[in-house]
């Protein structure tokens, strides 16, 4: 009896595939194309983590199953090379971040070619490889061309610490996403990415794509489309309006006082009219030192100052009310002024409350207040509006406000642009140049890529400017107009630039000419099936559909949306249910799994773990019991007996299993499909047989699973070929149920054959099968049936 020694055999089947490059993808229209995609990863200095083989594993068993069922599959992997902690770790170590990101990506590769991962090797990526870059400043280039870019003086996300500006996206509770300093506002001129001119877009477009729930939500709710109105109060005595968003405009008779924001440009121009401007002006420094987050809050003590010598008039009923200056509002939102409603909206009752400001209700019913459930009550001490529900309210106060004049309907969101400047060394150079005369001008397309620079320190300089500024040679050019004196942009691009395109250059890869041809465009794209973590469901997702939607508009690609479809993993806890981290001590390497219990045990452990899309525990006791059922399936060898079909004690069990295997590989319930698996094993090994029929089926169905146990096996067998070439089984739908019986089917009343086939099927299945039957062919071929009558349990007539 051969014992199963997982480390040999991998190896094998490894090195096999390698030098056979088994899954090598080529274009052949007489093909169906399936393109699956998993985030690529950034290959850090610590190596694979136990966590991403999850979903990598997922899509690898989806590909090798759609490649045994005919379909030309293009699985890829590349890597998501700059960013900071490898620049970090070189500034540190001083060494060059090139060298850090080859050095990491060999061992990443090293670490997945171990793992027997299906990738087409020959189409692997890097974003720091200038061939590769070079199309991610083409792309910018072309959004500049289309206006798309431009620079702007803006107050940015300052982390301190890394000594870089954050996206909003990247910053977490106020927090920098990778250090967790507190974020800073600083002015900075930057480039900015149109993101919000594609906001509808962005939303309406996800009715045609296939995302998770979700997915969806989570997008939507970060572009934060809100439909309301701008409406214009008067400042008491003067010219000038004080211009308010609201999506409650059917609240506008509960007004009480208004809020504009401490950055309120209105504050400095009634300077001398504002008796209490110092006062003002104290709280405005104050309000500076904090971040969006922390003054946007609920339950956080509300603080202010009321405007004395300035009020505003409500334009609906005529009354005057107060301006309160306050942080709660921010200048980045809306008009940066509020009319607050505190009887029905949460932070304005809290400051009302804080301060005694009046209190109207005008929704009816007996909530406490705030009274925010917008489905609720109707209007009540509104002149016209009373007696409406909200939605009528609604409708009716912006036509009233458009007709007189008083502003009018407004859909804002929450997505800002994107600021896309980074002042560091690891990243893509910003291929723009700066001329006296011409402004801002792109490099000429020939000219590149702009290559990065060798530098000799790579730390920010002591003015917060990228590095890339200290290098004359680098900032010294020409301008591609004049041919004059000019200066380059020496910021780079943020780490989300490489990502937001790469599907597209995994379909040419090794293109020199173009970003990829238009035949690989078209064959390959879109993506069929991206699955990758929740936490880039509102950073990487949407801006790589933002530069996919550029791109279609420029003609270069062909659909809408880059992905079909979005799926999602629950991420992998320590066995202390707690999240991986060094500090805790907690995390596994796989490479150790891989060591002790082999690749293919590790694939099966992480499918079978837990419900796919939700978080799962470390256990190795989970990782002992799936090896000693890989052993089981292995020594299946030792009691194989002939036989070409299923016994038929068997092939009840054995449909089923093709049938839920399929089906749940397809649906990621790895694990139910999984327990189907060890429930058919379980079955064969008490009868102590298994025909070999019935391993071919059984072998096949596991191979996505654990590939290189199930080669090894079929090459014992001697089956024909190599696994990967075989055929993914099929079910017979009138096979899966121990409820069959004997079916006489008649033609004009008489019996002409029998069927075995399920009490419940269809009249179709029921047909088909009696069509099927060589006996019933030579009565019906060549005429029609005028009549059937089936009776299901019983009988089928066919009248011809
Ligand atoms: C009056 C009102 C009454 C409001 C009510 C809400 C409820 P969303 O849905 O997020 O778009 N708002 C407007 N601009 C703001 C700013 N710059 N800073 C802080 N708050 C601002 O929220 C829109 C609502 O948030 C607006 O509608 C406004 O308050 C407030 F019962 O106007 B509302």
């Amino acid at each position: 009896m051969v014992e199963y020694n997982p480390n040999a055999i991998e190896k094998k089947w490894q090195k096999k595939w390698d030098e056979e490059k088994t899954f090598k993808s080529t274009i052949d229209k007489e093909k169906k194309k399936f393109y699956p995609l998993v985030e690529f990863p950034y290959p850090s200095g610590q190596g694979l983590h136990v966590g991403h083989p999850r979903p990598y594993t997922a899509l690898d068993v989806v590909a090798r199953k759609r490649r045994l069922q005919g379909e030309n599959v293009m699985f890829t992997m590349g890597w998501d090379a700059f960013g900071l902690p490898t620049e970090n770790f070189a500034i540190k170590n001083k060494i060059h971040p090139a060298k850090v990101t080859k050095d990491n990506i060999a061992n990443f590769k090293k670490q997945m070619k171990s793992i027997g991962f299906s990738f087409d090797w020959d189409r692997e990526i890097n974003t720091t490889d200038p061939d590769y870059y070079k199309w991610t400043q083409w792309i910018f280039i072309q959004m500049f061309k289309h206006g798309l870019a431009y620079k702007k003086e803006m107050s940015v996300n300052w982390c301190p610490n890394c000594k870089v500006t954050l996206a909003n996206e990247e910053v977490i509770d106020g927090k920098c996403e990778r250090c967790g300093t507190e974020v800073v506002h600083k002015m900075k001129n930057q480039w900015m990415l149109k993101i919000t001119e594609y906001a509808d877009r962005l939303i309406d477009d996800l009715a045609e794509v296939d995302f998770e729930g979700r997915i969806k939500s989570s997008q939507i709710n970060w572009i934060g489309r809100s439909y309301g109105a701008n409406v214009n109060f008067k400042i008491k005595d003067k010219e000038d309006k004080l211009t308010v968003y609201t999506t409650r405009p059917d609240t506008i008779f509960g007004v009480t006082y208004m809020v504009v924001s401490p950055e309120h440009p209105i504050l400095d121009k009634y300077k001398e009219e504002i008796k209490n401007f110092d006062e003002v002006a104290a709280y405005k420094d104050q309000a500076a030192k904090k971040s969006d987050f922390e003054r946007s809050e609920l339950n956080k003590d509300k603080t202010g100052v009321m405007l004395d010598g300035l009020s505003a008039i409500n334009p609906l009923n005529n009354k005057e009310i107060p301006i309160w200056v306050s942080d709660y509002v921010l200048m980045t939102y809306g008009t940066g002024a509020i009319m607050a409603v505190p009887a029905h909206d949460t932070r304005d009752f809290e400051f009302a409350q804080k301060f005694e400001m009046p209190i109207i209700k005008v929704y009816d019913g007996e909530d406490e207040l705030p009274q925010t459930d917008i489905n609720k009550g109707r209007v009540i001490n509104s002149d016209f509006l009373n007696g409406l529900s909200a939605t009528e309210a609604k409708e009716k106060a912006i036509e009233y406000i458009k007709e007189n004049n008083l502003g009018e309907a407004k859909t804002n969101f929450k997505l800002r642009d994107w600021v896309f400047s980074r002042q560091r060394y690891w990243g893509e150079p910003i291929p723009m140049v700066y001329c006296e005369e011409h402004g801002w001008q792109p490099v000429n397309e020939e000219d590149l890529p702009v290559l990065l620079p060798d530098v000799d320190s790579y730390e920010v300089t002591s003015t917060g400017e990228s590095p890339l500024s200290e290098i004359d040679d680098f900032v010294n050019t020409t301008c591609p107009i004049c041919g004059g004196p000019a200066k380059r942009e020496t910021d780079t691009m943020p780490q989300w630039a490489g990502s937001s395109w790469y599907y597209l250059r995994y379909m040419d890869a090794n293109n020199e000419n173009e970003l990829a041809s238009d035949e690989a465009l078209d064959y390959y794209g879109p993506v069929d099936w991206y699955n990758g973590g929740m936490e880039h469901t509102t950073l990487h997702l949407l801006y790589s559909r933002f530069w996919h939607k550029f791109l279609y508009d420029i003609g270069l690609v062909k659909t809408k949306e880059p992905y079909m479809k979005r799926t999602s993993h629950g991420m992998i806890l320590g066995s202390d249910h707690q999240k991986m981290s060094k500090s805790r001590g907690n995390v596994i390497n796989p490479d150790d799994i891989i060591r002790d219990y082999g690749a293919d045990t590790l694939r099966c452990y992480e499918m079978f773990m837990g419900d796919f899309g939700s978080m799962a525990t470390w256990s190795d006791e989970g990782v002992r019991g799936c090896r000693k059922y890989l052993e089981r399936v292995f020594n299946l060898k030792d009691i194989i007996k002939d036989g070409d079909t299923y016994s038929k004690d068997l092939e009840i069990l054995i449909n089923q299993t093709i049938k839920k295997v399929s089906e749940d590989y397809e649906n990621l319930k790895f694990n139910t499909a999984i327990a189907q698996l060890m429930t058919l094993l379980n079955e064969i090994r008490s009868r102590g047989e298994i025909n070999k029929k019935e391993f071919e089926t059984y072998i096949i169905l596991l191979n996505p699973v654990a590939p290189h146990l199930t080669e090894e096996l079929w090459e014992m067998m001697g089956f024909e070929g190599e696994l990967n070439q075989a055929s993914w089984p099929e079910y017979d739908e009138n096979k899966l149920s121990f409820d069959t019986f004997e079916m006489p089917v008649q033609i004009n009343g008489k019996v002409r054959a029998t069927v075995t086939m399920s009490k419940d099927s269809s009249k179709e299945d029921a047909l088909k099968l009696a069509y099927a039957d060589n006996n019933i062919k030579t009565y019906v071929e060549g005429k029609e049936a005028k009549k059937t009558i089936y009776v299901p349990g019983k009988i089928l007539n066919i009248v011809i």
